[in-house]
């Protein structure tokens, strides 16, 4: 019983919503560098070029280009045996279509794992984490554009050929189902439009198939996962409309495993696709590509549950990208996320049961508003509290449900920037950082209660989660 000796425990973040030095070693921009800070009320906005008078939040995010020292030793301190991290497309390649790599942004890479490697930190990497270098999105049309294929590849052999040595887990695109709710965040799509969206992700289906053949032919030991964002759906009752409206909803999201594991679209899909007039551009040798770069494993963010309905007049609440109607028998967080840990547990067990690929939890975590108390101390029980009661569904999975899991990384494990508010306010980690959602603060790290406590979770693999 009991988890593996060698479970990746550890944190995640993403490149954007931390590194900052936005402009720095030649980096180029990046399409997240033009989204201004927004709210839980406020939408952020996309300004295509950089405005003087907004404020863009990556732009020193909590500057870990500078700090990751201080930050991995941290992590060691806590025991990580892994850490997830993105490279941002923009710092290797500044405009996403030259032919030669920007060495600066190579070597920024190789400090990064370098350091995790000497506390004995494995290094988990997302190639694609919500930002796309900005040229390839103004030019090109981002993913829509067929020819960011090439791009994504000469840059995936680039990573490959450095790091294979270093690097032992990649995850090609992250939350790759989020084309159709942020598409400019995942894949530098202007506006809403099915249309293009399909097409974007038939081309990160192709990108992300080549992307795996090409790793394992550089090196065969690596491994190389999808990612998504995937919660369990639940019919609002028992009324078969409701049950088929949450299947659905599930099929919206299968649609990218089926795709990325399987090798082929599925055929709910294709009918789908034909109701709705939608097209998508494919060449001939695109089947051969999907069948021959299927995933080494499933990598998913798993936050919250959401309720479907067939009801017209029902109200939408919060969640991470996919919204849902209330569940009475859950509570959400500030932002309206419903905290559901058995909603984990059957989340696993989906995937288990659907593809029996190994699955990795590389996002899980409370979003909240922390405050210092009178002695200097951030005592977050909620936080704590929200982390024990997944890892004790995850556990389940494990234990008693036969699921093959490899690892769990905390979301946020420092504070960093949101993704979906561009807040510093809404924060995840076990380091509180000193930042406001204005800019100003300065950046000295500290240790929040749950730092001892996830300590203490990895230590002893899962076992005491008491507090
Ligand atoms: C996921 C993203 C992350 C992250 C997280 C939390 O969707 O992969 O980048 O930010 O959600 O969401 P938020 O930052 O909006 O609270």
């Amino acid at each position: 019983m009991g988890l593996n000796k060698d479970f990746l425990w550890g944190g995640a973040t993403a490149a954007n919503q931390m590194e900052g030095a936005y402009l720095e070693d030649s980096k180029g921009l990046s399409t997240a560098d033009v989204v201004t800070a927004g709210s839980h009320e406020k939408k952020r906005e996309i300004t295509d070029t950089i405005k003087k008078d907004k404020y863009y939040p990556s732009h020193t995010a909590i500057d870990f280009y500078h700090k990751y020292k201080e930050d991995i030793a941290l992590f060691a301190e806590m025991g990580f045996k892994c850490f997830r991290l993105s490279i941002n497309w923009a710092r290797i390649f500044p405009n996403g279509d030259e032919d030669t790599p920007n060495e600066k942004g190579l070597a920024f890479y190789d400090n990064v794992f370098d350091e995790c490697l000497k506390y004995g930190i494995e290094p988990v990497v997302t190639i694609s984490h919500y930002e796309t270098p900005l040229h390839l999105a103004i030019e090109y049309g981002g993913w829509t554009s067929r020819k960011l294929i090439a791009f994504y590849e000469r840059y995936c052999v680039t990573l490959f050929t450095r790091y294979h040595k270093k690097v032992k887990y990649w995850m090609t695109f992250n939350e790759i189902n989020v084309i159709n709710y942020l598409p400019w965040f995942a894949g530098g799509l202007k506006g809403r439009d099915e249309q293009n969206e399909y097409q974007a992700a038939h081309h990160q289906f192709i990108a992300s198939a080549k992307a795996v053949k090409l790793g394992h032919s550089i090196n065969p030991e690596i491994k190389i996962g999808m990612m998504i964002a995937y919660g369990t759906t639940y019919p609002e009752t028992c009324n078969p409309e409701d049950v088929q409206k949450a299947a659905e909803v599930m099929q919206r999201k299968h649609f990218y495993t089926d795709v990325q594991c399987r090798g082929y679209y599925p055929k709910y899909k294709l009918k789908d696709f034909e109701r709705n007039g939608i097209v998508i551009k494919m060449e001939e040798e695109d089947v051969q590509i999907l069948k021959e770069g299927t995933v080494d494993y499933i990598g998913f963010s798993y936050y919250a549950s959401s309720v479907s309905t067939n009801r017209k007049d029902a109200a939408s609440v919060g969640g991470n990208m996919i919204r849902g109607i209330k569940n009475p028998y859950l509570e959400a967080n500030a932002w309206g996320w419903q905290i559901d840990p058995i909603g984990l547990r059957i989340a696993l067990n989906n995937l288990y049961e659907r593809y029996e690929l190994p699955l990795f939890i590389v996002e899980n975590g409370l979003g909240s508003v922390d405050e210092i108390n009178e002695n200097g101390q951030i005592i977050d029980n909620y936080r704590i509290d929200y982390l024990a009661r997944h890892i004790s569904e995850m556990k389940k999975a494990v234990e008693l449900d036969g699921v093959n899991l490899i690892g769990y990384t905390a979301w946020g494990c420092i504070d960093l920037v949101s993704a979906g508010t561009g807040e510093m306010k809404k924060r995840y980690g076990f380091i509180y950082v000193d930042r406001d959602d204005q800019g100003n603060g300065s950046l000295k790290r500290m240790k929040k209660k749950s730092f001892g406590w996830y300590k203490k979770v990895i230590a002893t693999n899962g076992e005491d989660l008491n507090y």
